[in-house]
C-alpha cells in the first residue's frame, strides 16, 4: 500500500487549494438556430448558427474550469447535439456528446446541459455529433489557456484559425446521393470551398521581431490540408491538446479534427507581406472540379500599405510537398512507451457494397450502426451482465474492455483512401504508422494492401508521441496503445464525415463496472430522451427484460448475394448509365435483383423504369461516367 508522506501530503493539499483558488465555472448559453451565411463570397446558404451569430463562438476556459454549455436546440427540424473533441471526459462520459452512444439526440425544442471539468490544456473544437450536422457549419474551436505551459513566456500573442472544406448545399440534401446505389464507388462529395477561419484573402496583422502562438484546427468534414508560411519556418510546441518538445517544421498536415499550436517568431523587418498557403490534398478528391481552388493564400501581415502578394506554389500537386511526420515528434512530459498489452486488437478497414447496393465502410466486416438505447444506458442497466458484449448487439460493434489494461489497436487499411481515426476519451500513443508521412505516404495507394506485422515492424519509440486522431495510410496500417483508465463508452471512428455515415467507427465499452459504480445521469438528459422517445434502459434491442436477446436489433445492410460483387455493382451501374443512352431496360433487369432500401428506411426507386432514368440522371452518375469515360463510350 502507497502511503503518503508528509510532504507530499501537504504539496497536495496545496495543490488542491491553489487549482480550487483559480477554477472558476465558464457558463455559455447556445440557442441553436438556422442562419444565413456566404463565407466564400460564392453563395450565401443557411447554415446552423448559435445566438444568431456564425462563425460560430470560440469556446475559451483556463485549465482546471468548469464548463457548462446549456444547449437550446432551436432548429425546429434537425436533432442536436455537441461533441467536446478531445475532451477526456474522465468521470463524465454522459457529457461526450455522440448520439445513441452517450446521449439521446436533443430533438427541436428541447434544451440540453453539458457540465464538465477541463483537466487539460491545448487546442480542441467542437461540434454536433448527430446524423449530418456538424458540416453545416455546427463546428469551432475550444481553447484551453495554461499560463503554466513551458512556452508561455516564449510568446507574446496567440492566433486560432481553423480551416475546413465547404459545401454550398445542406448535408441533408447531398448525403442521400452519397449513400446511394447510383454511388457504388462511395466518391465523396467534393466541397466548393476551402475556408480559413470561416473566410477567405483574410490578413493576420502581425508585429516585427514578435513571437506568436498560433493554432491551428481542422473542423472540415472531409478534406485533409497542408499549411505552411511563405520565408518563416515555426516551432510545433502542441498536438491535440498534448504539449511537444519543441520542433522546428516547415509544413504541416492537419487532417479533419486534427490540431496542432506552434511557436512563429516574425521577422525584423516590415517592408513585405508573406502569404500563410492552405493546400488541399487532392489526392483523397475523387475528381477535382475545374472551377474549385484548392490551394488559398491569406497573409501574415506586416504592413497593410505593402503589396498582398499571392502565393508562389513550387509543387504541381499538394501530395509533392513533404509535411512533418507526426510519429517523430516527442511529447513534452517524455511517457515512455506503455508496457506490452494486455489486450491487442486487430482490425482491417473495408469498403463494400451491401445488398442495397450503396457503399457502406466496415471494420472487420462490421458497419456501425447505432443500438435502439443509447448505449451508454445498456451499460447503466444491464447489471453484471454489463461486460458482456452480446448485451450491446452485433452492430455497434462493441469491445469490452478491462478497467487499466493496456489496449494494443492494430489498424489495417484495405481501402485506398486515408483515414483520420480519432478515439474519444483519450489521446494514444503512435508506435508505428506505414507508410510513413512525407514523400512515401501514398506509397501503398495503387499497390495490393499492407498489413502490420508483429513480428517484422519498425522499432516503436522509446517516448511515443501522443493525439486523439492520427491518419491510416492508404492501404497501409497504424499502431497505437492506451490505458483503459477512463470508464465509459468511447467512439473510435475515422472522422470523414461521410465515412462515419457508412459505418467507419466502433464502440469501446470501457470498464463497464466502474461505469455503474461513478456515473450518475443528470435528470435533464434523461427528460430530453423521453421528449425523444427513446429509451433509457435495455440492451441494443431495447429488451429491458432479457439483456441477452438481441431480437429486433438494428443491423447493418445485408451482405450481397452469391455471385454478386462490389465490381459487379460497380460494372452495373455505368452500364445504367449507357442506359440513359439508350438501353434501359437491360438495366433495370440488372438491378431488380438488388434490394433497394437505404439505411435511412428510404426507397430508391431505380428499378422502376422512368425512376431509374431520372434518378440516374443525377449529378453524383453523371460525373461517375466522366471519370470512368471510356468505360461506357
Ligand atoms: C432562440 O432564437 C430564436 C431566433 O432568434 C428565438 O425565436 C427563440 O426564442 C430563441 N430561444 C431561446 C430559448 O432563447
Ligand atoms: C431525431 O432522432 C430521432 C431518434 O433517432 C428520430 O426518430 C427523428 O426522426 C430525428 N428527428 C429529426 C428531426 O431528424
Ligand atoms: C455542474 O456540475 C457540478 C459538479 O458536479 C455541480 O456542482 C454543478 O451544480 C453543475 N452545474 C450545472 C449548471 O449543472
Ligand atoms: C494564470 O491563470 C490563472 C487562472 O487559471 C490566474 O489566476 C493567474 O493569475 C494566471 N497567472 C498569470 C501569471 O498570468
Ligand atoms: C498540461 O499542462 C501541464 C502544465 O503546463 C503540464 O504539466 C502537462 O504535461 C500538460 N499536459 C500535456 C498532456 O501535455
Ligand atoms: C478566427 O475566427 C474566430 C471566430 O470568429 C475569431 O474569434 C478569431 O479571432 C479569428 N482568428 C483570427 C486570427 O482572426
Ligand atoms: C528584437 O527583440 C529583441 C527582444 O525581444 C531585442 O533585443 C532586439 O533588439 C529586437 N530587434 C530588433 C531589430 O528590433
Ligand atoms: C526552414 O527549415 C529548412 C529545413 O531545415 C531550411 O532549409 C530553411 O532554410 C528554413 N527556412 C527558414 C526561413 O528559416
Ligand atoms: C531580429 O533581430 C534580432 C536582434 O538583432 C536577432 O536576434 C533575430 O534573430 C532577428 N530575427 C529575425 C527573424 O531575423
Ligand atoms: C493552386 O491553385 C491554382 C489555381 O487554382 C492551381 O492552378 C494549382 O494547380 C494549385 N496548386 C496546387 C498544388 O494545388
Ligand atoms: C520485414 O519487413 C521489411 C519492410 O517491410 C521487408 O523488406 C522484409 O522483407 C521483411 N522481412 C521478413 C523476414 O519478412
Ligand atoms: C481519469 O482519472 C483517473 C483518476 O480518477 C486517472 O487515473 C486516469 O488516468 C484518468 N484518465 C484519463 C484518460 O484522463
Ligand atoms: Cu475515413
Amino acid at each position: 500500500m502507497a502511503r503518503l508522506s508528509h510532504t507530499s501530503l501537504w504539496m497536495f493539499m496545496v495543490f488542491l487549494f491553489s487549482s480550487y483558488c483559480t477554477a472558476k465555472t465558464v457558463t455559455y448559453d447556445f440557442n441553436v438556430t438556422w442562419v444565413t451565411a456566404n463565407p466564400d463570397g460564392l453563395k450565401e446558404r443557411k447554415v446552423i448558427g448559435v445566438n444568431n451569430q456564425w462563425p460560430l463562438p470560440v469556446i475559451e476556459v483556463n485549465r482546471g474550469d468548469q464548463l457548462v454549455v446549456n444547449m437550446h436546440n432551436g432548429l425546429g427540424d434537425k436533432n442536436a447535439s455537441i461533441h467536446f473533441h478531445g475532451m477526456y471526459q474522465n468521470g463524465t462520459n454522459e457529457m461526450d456528446g455522440p448520439v445513441m452512444v452517450t446521449q439521446c439526440p436533443v430533438p427541436p425544442g428541447a434544451t440540453f446541459t453539458y457540465n464538465f471539468t477541463v483537466n487539460q490544456n491545448g487546442t480542441y473544437w467542437y461540434h454536433c455529433h448527430a446524423d449530418y450536422c456538424y458540416p453545416d457549419g455546427y463546428r469551432q474551436a475550444l481553447i484551453v489557456h495554461d499560463n503554466k505551459s513551458y512556452f508561455a513566456d516564449q510568446y507574446e500573442e496567440e492566433f486560432t484559425v481553423t480551416v475546413s472544406d465547404w459545401y454550398h448545399e445542406l448535408i441533408e440534401g447531398i448525403a442521400p446521393d452519397f449513400l446511394s446505389v447510383y454511388n457504388p464507388t462511395g466518391a465523396e462529395p467534393i466541397p466548393q470551398s476551402f475556408l480559413f477561419n470561416d473566410t477567405l484573402n483574410s490578413n493576420l496583422k502581425v508585429k516585427p521581431n514578435t513571437t506568436y502562438l498560433i493554432r491551428l484546427i481542422n473542423i472540415g468534414a472531409f478534406v485533409a490540408q497542408y499549411f505552411y508560411i511563405e520565408g518563416h519556418n515555426f516551432t510545433i510546441v502542441e498536438v491535440d491538446g498534448v504539449y511537444t518538445e519543441p520542433t522546428e517544421a516547415e509544413i504541416l498536415y492537419i487532417a479533419i479534427a486534427q490540431r496542432y499550436a506552434i511557436l512563429l517568431t516574425t521577422k525584423n523587418t516590415t517592408d513585405t507581406n508573406y502569404p500563410i498557403v492552405t493546400i488541399a490534398d487532392s489526392v483523397l478528391l475523387d475528381k477535382i472540379p475545374s472551377d474549385l481552388k484548392l490551394n488559398q493564400t491569406n497573409w501574415l501581415e506586416y504592413n497593410a500599405e505593402a503589396p498582398h502578394p499571392q502565393a508562389d506554389i513550387t509543387v504541381e500537386v499538394a501530395s509533392d510537398l513533404n509535411p512533418h511526420d507526426d510519429m517523430t515528434l516527442i511529447p513534452h512530459d517524455h511517457m515512455p512507451l506503455l508496457p506490452d498489452p494486455d489486450y491487442t486488437i486487430t482490425l482491417t478497414v473495408n469498403m463494400e457494397n451491401l445488398d442495397n447496393g450503396a457503399s457502406y465502410a466496415l471494420l472487420n466486416n462490421i458497419s456501425y450502426t447505432p443500438a435502439k438505447v443509447p448505449t451508454i444506458f445498456s451499460v447503466l442497466s444491464s447489471g453484471s451482465l454489463a461486460t458482456n458484449s452480446l448485451v450491446y448487439g452485433e452492430f455497434t460493434h462493441p469491445l469490452v474492455l478491462n478497467h487499466n489494461d493496456v489496449v494494443e489497436v492494430i489498424l489495417n487499411n484495405n481501402d485506398g483512401g486515408s483515414h483520420p481515426f480519432h478515439l474519444h476519451g483519450h489521446t494514444f500513443q503512435l508506435l508505428d504508422r506505414a507508410p510513413s508521412y512525407g514523400p512515401t505516404f501514398y506509397d501503398y495507394k495503387d499497390g495490393s494492401p499492407v498489413s502490420y506485422d508483429a513480428f517484422n515492424h519498425t522499432a516503436f519509440p522509446q517516448y511515443p508521441m501522443r493525439r486523439d486522431t492520427f491518419v491510416l495510410p492508404p492501404q497501409g496500417y497504424f499502431v497505437i496503445r492506451f490505458v483503459a483508465d477512463n470508464p465509459g463508452v468511447w467512439m473510435f471512428h475515422c472522422h470523414i464525415d461521410w465515412h462515419l455515415s457508412q459505418g467507419l467507427g466502433l464502440l469501446f465499452i470501457e470498464s463497464p463496472q466502474q461505469m455503474q459504480e461513478r456515473l450518475t445521469i443528470p435528470q435533464n438528459h434523461l427528460d430530453v430522451c423521453r421528449v425523444g422517445g427513446i429509451p433509457t434502459e435495455g440492451n441494443a434491442a431495447a429488451n429491458s427484460v432479457d439483456y441477452l436477446d438481441l431480437k429486433g436489433q438494428n443491423a447493418q445492410v445485408g451482405w450481397l448475394p452469391a455471385g454478386f460483387t462490389s465490381g459487379g455493382i460497380v460494372a452495373l451501374v455505368f452500364s445504367v448509365v449507357s442506359a440513359v443512352m439508350g438501353v434501359a431496360f437491360l438495366v433495370v433487369y440488372g438491378l431488380s435483383d438488388l434490394k433497394f432500401k437505404g439505411k435511412g428506411g428510404g426507397v430508391v426507386e431505380g428499378s422502376q423504369g422512368e425512376g431509374a432514368g431520372k434518378e440516374v440522371g443525377s449529378t453524383t452518375v453523371r460525373e461517375a461516367y466522366r471519370d470512368n469515360g471510356d468505360e461506357v463510350r
